[in-house]
């Protein structure tokens, strides 16, 4: 492998355990916390989930060792999206095993869950991991997004544990991955199987936390990294003074990460999906609050300016997701064949006149017709419209821009305006995990393990206090159940865990919000830099603003 300057010096970091997690494996004990409830629908979770539902929280502490000795051959996989830190989960997890006991055995299941079914492992030495530690990306074992739900496939894993001497699974993962976690966890509990099942928090998006587990890995090095591409977009912008940028960041769902760049930043827009559904704003009602601080901002002589757009908007938009719902039916089935077989895109639009109810049809009427055409391609595997194939900041540009003409018709804008479009995401998944996740992430990975050897199933490794130095950070473990509820999915309803949006009374909105009719209107970018890896604390340690202000610390 050639390796880069930086990766070579990464290599030396060492990474940050908790006070309570350093000095030795022979000196960690389990303090036991307040048994749990599921955050809604307890009784129907409690009765899915009878082997590994209301269990007690539990934080590790300095104290004699009183787990039982045993050899432990453990299984991990990664789940889902990449998320910086990845890496050092598994390095965390390897130096705890073979801390404990250098017999124990560490397997790396490849390409996601479907490894596991499928038996594809590799056995990880310490040459191995080595050539890991501290670097971005999920290429050790790779990922996939094969869901493990079904009664065969949790047979078959069971068949593969079996035969490898497994003592317990750690799934590395998001929501989905780590509500198949606490399902394995009871059906490995419930067939007296012996695998224990530990979850550990990862996703870039940022919506799998609540009280007890305060970020997701990898949020902190991708917020980051797109803070930085946003600031050098910024100052350009500034420099330049000629164009707006409508830049898309990447967040399937919530708007975590468009919140957190926007804290960082300051630009003139940031749409906050969550808001906008709160409010039941209309496509055309976003465009124009786009349009009054592009208007506001050319009467200052400022033709200039960057609104960051959430990966998810379109599916807060009231009228939008009605739309979809519609498109989704209109094509189910045999249907997609039969539109996919009309000739040119004015029989589809006849034909999709033709499905859609008058109020879906007007809706569908005003998009841009490149947006039009981007609900159509490709389904999702339930044939779902695919809406991360909408290039949303593209749709605002369009639809600001007809405002704008609409508005110089009338005599009241007199600017010129020029957009340019941007997508961050992939940019961010595999950064090199900042000091942050490197830290936090091998903790959680160390964590799991003794969660693994204090006999514990069903739980997410849990490393907390997270806004203080990693030396005050608590360790522990928080049944994955509490954060479940019942969802409709596929037309049934399933326990699933709870994914975490942004809480419009929550500080880091609150503080967005105080301030953004002035960065509307002023240029107030801030430009964050480059992630800093060695140098003083204040700047290479620093958490998000997202976590600072939930803990009141900004
Ligand atoms: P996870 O929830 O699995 O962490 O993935 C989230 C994410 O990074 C989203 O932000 C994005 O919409 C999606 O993955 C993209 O997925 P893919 O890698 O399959 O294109």
């Amino acid at each position: 492998m050639n390796l880069s300057p930086l990766q070579k010096t990464r290599y030396e970091y060492q990474p940050k355990l908790p006070g309570m997690l350093r000095g030795g494996i022979a000196e960690i004990c389990v303090k036991d916390g307040a048994p749990t409830q599921s955050v809604a629908d307890q009784d129907k979770i409690k009765a899915l989930f009878p082997n590994t539902y209301g269990k007690n929280e539990i934080t590790f502490q300095k104290g004699t060792n009183t787990s039982e000795a045993k050899k432990q051959v453990v299984g991990v996989i990664l789940s889902g999206g990449q998320a910086p830190g990845g890496h050092n989960v598994i390095c965390g997890l390897y130096d705890a095993i073979k801390a404990t006991d250098k017999n124990n055995v560490l397997l790396g299941f490849k390409g996601g869950p479907s490894g596991l079914i499928e038996d594809d492992f590799v056995e990880f030495d310490d040459a191995f991991i080595d050539a890991y530690r501290n670097t971005g990306g999920f290429d050790i074992i790779g990922s996939g997004r094969t869901k493990l739900e079904t009664e065969q496939q949790f047979k078959i894993v069971t068949e593969v544990a079996k035969k490898h001497g497994l003592t317990a699974i750690v799934i590395i993962g998001g929501d989905d991955s780590n509500t198949n976690a606490a399902v394995l966890a009871e059906y490995m509990a419930a067939n007296n199987t012996g695998v224990q099942v530990i979850g550990c928090p990862k996703t870039i998006d940022g919506d799998l936390k609540n009280e007890d587990i305060e970020a997701s890995f990898g949020f902190d090095t991708a917020t980051k990294t797109y803070s930085e591409l946003i600031g050098n977009i910024e100052r350009d912008s500034n420099s330049a003074k000629k164009y707006w940028h409508f830049i898309k960041v990447m967040g399937r769902s919530a708007s975590h990460v468009a919140l957190e760049c926007a804290l960082e930043t300051q630009p003139n827009i940031c749409l906050i999906g969550e808001e906008v559904a709160a409010k039941k704003m209309s496509l055309s009602a976003i465009a124009d609050y786009i349009a009054d601080s592009v208007e506001k901002r050319a009467a200052n002589g400022d033709n200039f300016g960057v609104a960051i757009i959430p990966e998810g908007i379109v599916e807060f938009v009231p009228e939008f997701s009605m739309l979809i719902a519609e498109i989704n039916e209109l094509l189910a089935g045999e249907k997609t064949e039969k539109f996919n077989a009309l000739p040119d895109w004015n029989a589809k639009y006849e034909f999709i006149k033709a499905g859609l109810t008058a109020e879906a049809f007007a809706v569908f009427d005003i998009l841009p017709q490149f947006v039009q055409q981007q609900l159509f391609l490709e389904r999702d595997p339930h044939g779902n419209v695919q809406v991360s194939l909408i290039e949303s900041e593209k749709l605002f540009s369009e639809m600001v821009k007809e405002k704008l003409a609409a508005r110089k018709a009338a005599g009241t804008y007199k600017g010129k305006f020029a957009a340019q479009h941007h997508f961050f995401g992939y940019e961010g998944r595999c950064a090199f995990p900042s000091n942050f996740d490197a830290d936090y992430c091998y903790s959680l990975g160390y964590n799991a393990f003794m969660l693994i050897q204090y006999g514990y199933t069903g739980y997410l490794s849990k490393v907390s206090n997270l806004s203080k130095p990693a030396e005050e950070w608590v360790a522990g473990g928080m049944p994955i159940t509490k954060m479940m509820n019942m969802e409709r999915r596929n037309g049934e309803d399933k326990p699933v865990i709870r994914k975490a949006l942004v809480e419009l009374d929550g500080k880091p909105f609150k503080f967005f919000e105080a301030n953004r009719e002035k960065w509307a209107v002023e240029t107030s970018f801030t430009y964050p830099g480059a992630i800093q890896y060695f140098g003083p604390a204040e700047v290479c340690d620093l958490t998000t603003r997202t976590l600072a202000l939930e803990k009141g610390q900004a």
